[in-house]
């Protein structure tokens, strides 16, 4: 696709065309940089969607509390997107087809979208595409744009750098979990879901992240839920939560902080480097050709 298609595309998207919206964010996935942000409105949207990042490790339950997120956010008449990053699946379309029947309940509304990234392999190639397709939702006047992924691997967790506020998703098996936390989780959480709370351990766990957060040295503790997300259990506070900051000035703010510009500038300048490394290899064809790409002029 062109980038004049990839403009019309995003015009008809802004009228609330989902299958343009669609399609242009399989355009941005691919697009050189220089096309997309031509498309002026994508560098200073006029307006935000706010970004709410849920991670956790694989299995916690994020999927279905994201479909219950929807339904209460919803109520509020709210148009939602869904960003769904799936490492477990090298094929987009396995990724779609796994998510059409966790999310089955709202693939028929008018008012959510819901996207899933496979993780591409290249370096860098997942955080920039998502961070890209963020901005989109950004410009399509979305409310909200939930951001599903695993929080495993640096990649995964890269995604939410864009985000405006982080929810880390534990359950209460998982006992070494809040160890495994320090490890990165801890840095990026604003508020913790303790899930399957309908096991034995949930109290516990929620004692031990309010410990872990004593013990961090923050001053300001995060709030941590109990959740029974296959139940709808707790994820109405979560909601609420979300519902107290979307008004806020925070992603505004965010859109425009400069570690973030840098974070998002840095993946998205690594992938047009990679193209243009893999477009020098595609010429090396012997030892020759190999020993010219080193040759300074
Ligand atoms: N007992 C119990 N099971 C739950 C709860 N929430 C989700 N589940 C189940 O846990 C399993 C995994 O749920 P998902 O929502 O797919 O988990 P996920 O974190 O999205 O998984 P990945 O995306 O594969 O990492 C499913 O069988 C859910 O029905 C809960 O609160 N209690
Ligand atoms: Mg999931």
């Amino acid at each position: 696709m062109s980038a004049q298609e990839g403009s019309d595309k995003l015009a008809q998207a802004k009228a609330g065309d989902f299958q343009a919206f669609s399609k242009f964010l399989t355009w941005l996935e691919k697009a050189p940089a220089k096309d997309v942000f031509a498309l002026k409105e994508l560098i200073e949207p006029s307006r935000t969607a706010f970004r709410f990042g849920i991670t956790g490790p694989p299995g916690a339950g994020k999927s279905t509390l994201v479909g219950r997120l929807i339904s209460h956010l919803r109520k509020q008449n709210l148009k939602i997107g869904v960003l769904a990053v799936d490492p477990s699946s090298p094929f987009s379309q396995g990724a779609i087809l796994g998510d059409r029947i966790r999310y089955s309940e709202h693939f028929l509304d008018p008012a959510v979208f819901i996207r899933s990234l496979g993780t591409r392999g290249s370096l860098g190639g997942l955080s920039s595409a998502a961070f890209l397709m963020a901005r989109a939702f950004d410009v399509c006047a979305f409310d909200v744009l939930l951001i599903e992924t695993v929080g495993v691997g640096q990649t995964e967790l890269d995604v939410l750098h864009v985000a405006d506020q982080v929810c880390v998703v534990l359950v209460p098996e998982s006992g070494d979990s809040v160890q495994a936390m320090k490890a990165g989780l801890m840095e990026i959480a604003d508020v913790y879901v303790v899930n399957k709370a309908d096991r034995p351990g949930a109290d516990g766990l929620v004692r031990e992240i309010e410990a872990a957060q004593h013990d961090g040295g923050s001053s300001t503790s995060k709030p941590v839920l109990k959740a029974v997300a296959s139940e709808d259990k707790g994820v109405e506070e979560l909601a609420r939560l979300i519902l107290a900051d979307i008004k806020s000035e925070r992603p505004a703010a965010n859109r425009r902080d400069p570690k973030r510009l840098r974070e998002e500038a840095r993946s998205i300048l690594r992938r047009e480097w990679e193209n243009r490394i893999d477009q020098q290899l595609s010429h090396v064809s012997d030892p020759a050709a190999f020993a010219k790409l080193f040759q300074t002029k």
